[in-house]
């Protein structure tokens, strides 16, 4: 079955959609059951602004009207075509499978008609300033405003909060949801959310080989250092090399790509509580209870049950898988990727880029500064000691976690987002409120400094205080969180690298002297 629906804006609750069943345009008209706010419906189904936006509108709120519809009614004759979904409907790969020709002619036709538009000029402080603002890669997933903030699939952070598919009323999204936003650039129903948390449960079984690897570096050994262990040593079973040494069509390249990808996405959670139970809970290992969900089953293989914390680990995975293209962790991944090194490979070198303190080991560094701001001054540090210890860590030559950004130029949306969950479950811990007076001290320091570009908080300056309030406190252990999210982005744009064929990344460097004579010729 194939189907195309096109939603209308509803102001009652009547709703009528068009849709294509086996090539035929039928017309449905739909009485909503009173559980179904039609208030709600008016965010679901915006005024479709250009006939692609209308039809990605209409696509994503039919199709979470649709998973609503099949949940919360099955006695509604008139709607039961809405319940009606083919086992191809509910299998990612088949959806990519789909999508893939139509997005490698986009390419092809860009490449043909456009290829040769400016994009910009390349200045000397771009190539001295670490590639700042200079636009160079294709990044299919994800788009990042300074001023906005993050865009998955063109989707802002809140806008996924109100349409994906939640575990529970009102709650947090699924990640399983987002990756499928990713991958596909479709809101998924929550029966095809549900059906890939069980295809990951399926691919999530894990080498003895593994554990012994991690097992053979001291317990001492920093988290990341024995997660990234982990996937390197999942990268034995890697389908991509396999496919490749026997010889396979670069049409065939994402094929493996995407098993190596939804294997490695589903074996992280293990290998990552693994690593923390290891480190901090004498080796106590807990088994996965495969009813789970990703996020939810990932906290009780730490060790935490607790609702809530099972609510923020969804939001925690949903937030962090991707930031576009340009971040260290993204960027190693596609480079490492373009040499056809395999997913395993591609994502255990991004690992090793997330574990620097100017990137995801931040949310490390935040937790602990804030530990020591108390140690110094005790709990009650008043804003005259925080400021005080702000100029201080500066003074010292280092930078104030959790602060600044490449590319952003305002507070983290999703810092915005962790601090509304730290406000409706955690308003009165202690360590919440120190990060709220962080946000009113810090930023007029580092404006102050003259120099730093974004004094704002970005997403690790929130994180730590949040898993510190459901008891995962040990902060050297923050950054292998992060990882097991990023992997789904990273994931989704390699099996996109692949399936566009996108080609070696490999930019032209040039000496100072080079540089030199350039300008000297540009000036003369
Ligand atoms: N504390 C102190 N100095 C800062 C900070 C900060 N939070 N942010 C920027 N600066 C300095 C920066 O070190 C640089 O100094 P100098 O010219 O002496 O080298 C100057 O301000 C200009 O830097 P920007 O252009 O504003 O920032 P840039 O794009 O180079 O770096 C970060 C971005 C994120 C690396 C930087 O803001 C930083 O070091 N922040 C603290 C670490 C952090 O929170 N990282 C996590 C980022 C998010 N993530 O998860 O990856
Ligand atoms: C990220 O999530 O990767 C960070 O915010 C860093 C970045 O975007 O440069």
């Amino acid at each position: 079955m194939g189907d195309l629906f096109i939603g209308e804006e509803a102001n009652n609750p009547q709703i009528s959609f068009l849709f294509l069943l086996s090539g035929k345009l039928f017309e449905q008209s739909l009485s909503l059951p009173g559980s179904i706010d039609s208030r709600r419906l008016r965010v679901l189904l915006p005024r479709p602004r250009a006939p692609a936006m209308a039809f990605f509108r209409g696509l994503t709120a039919v199709s979470r009207l649709r998973s609503r519809v099949a949940q919360e009614t099955t006695t509604l004759g008139g709607v039961r075509w809405l319940q009606m979904q083919s086992a191809s409907d509910l299998d990612l790969k088949s959806q990519l499978q789909e999508l893939i020709p139509e997005q490698q002619d986009r390419l092809k036709k860009l490449k043909s008609e456009h290829g040769k538009v400016q994009l910009g000029n390349i200045t000397v402080d771009m190539v001295l300033g670490g590639m700042r603002g200079m636009t160079g890669m294709l990044w299919e997933t994800s788009l990042l405003d300074p001023d906005e903030g993050i865009r998955f699939r063109g989707l802002s952070i809140p806008e996924c909060q109100k349409v994906l598919p939640t575990a529970v009323k009102d709650g947090e999204p699924l990640p399983e949801g987002l990756l499928w936003l990713l991958l596909t650039g479709k809101v998924p129903t929550k029966e095809q959310v549900d059906a890939l948390s069980k295809e990951l449960v399926s691919r999530s079984s894990v080498p003895g080989h593994v554990y012994k690897a991690i097992d053979a570096l001291p317990v001492t050994a920093h988290p990341m250092t024995q997660f990234t262990t982990g996937v390197m040593a999942l990268q034995v079973e890697s389908e991509f090399q396999k496919a490749y040494d026997k010889g396979m069509p670069k049409s065939k390249f994402w094929e493996p790509t995407y098993e190596d990808c939804l294997n490695l996405i589903a074996r992280l959670p293990p290998v990552a509580a693994y690593v923390y139970r290891r480190i901090f809970k004498d080796g106590k290992t807990v088994a996965a209870d495969n009813t789970l969900d990703y996020a939810a089953n990932f906290s009780h293989m730490l060790g935490f049950d607790d609702p809530k914390m099972l609510e923020l680990m969804r939001l925690y995975v949903t937030i962090h898988t991707d930031h576009e293209g340009g971040n260290v962790s993204a960027h190693t991944g596609h480079l490492v990727g373009s040499a056809l090194s395999d997913p395993y490979l591609s994502f255990a070198a991004a690992l090793n880029g997330l574990a620097g303190p100017l990137h995801g080991l931040a949310n490390q560094e935040v937790l602990l500064w804030i530990k020591s701001v108390i140690g110094e001054t005790g709990s009650d540090v008043t804003v005259d000691q925080l400021k005080e210890y702000v100029w201080k860590t500066l003074k010292s030559g280092k930078v104030v976690p959790g602060f600044g950004h490449g590319v952003l130029r305002k507070t983290d949306p999703r810092y915005t987002c962790q601090r509304e969950f730290a406000l409706k479950y955690l308003p009165e811990d202690p360590l919440f409120q120190l990060v709220s007076k962080l946000y009113e001290v810090v930023p007029p320091i580092l404006t102050e400094l003259g120099k730093v570009k974004n004094p704002w908080p970005n997403v690790d300056a929130h994180s730590g205080v949040l898993l510190n309030h459901f008891g995962l406190s040990e902060a050297r252990y923050y950054t292998v969180l992060f990882g097991v999210s990023r992997s789904m982005g990273i994931g989704s744009q390699l099996i996109w690298d692949r399936a566009l064929g996108l080609p070696l990344e490999r930019p032209k460097s040039v000496t100072m002297e080079w540089l030199e004579n350039h300008c000297r010729k540009a000036t003369a």
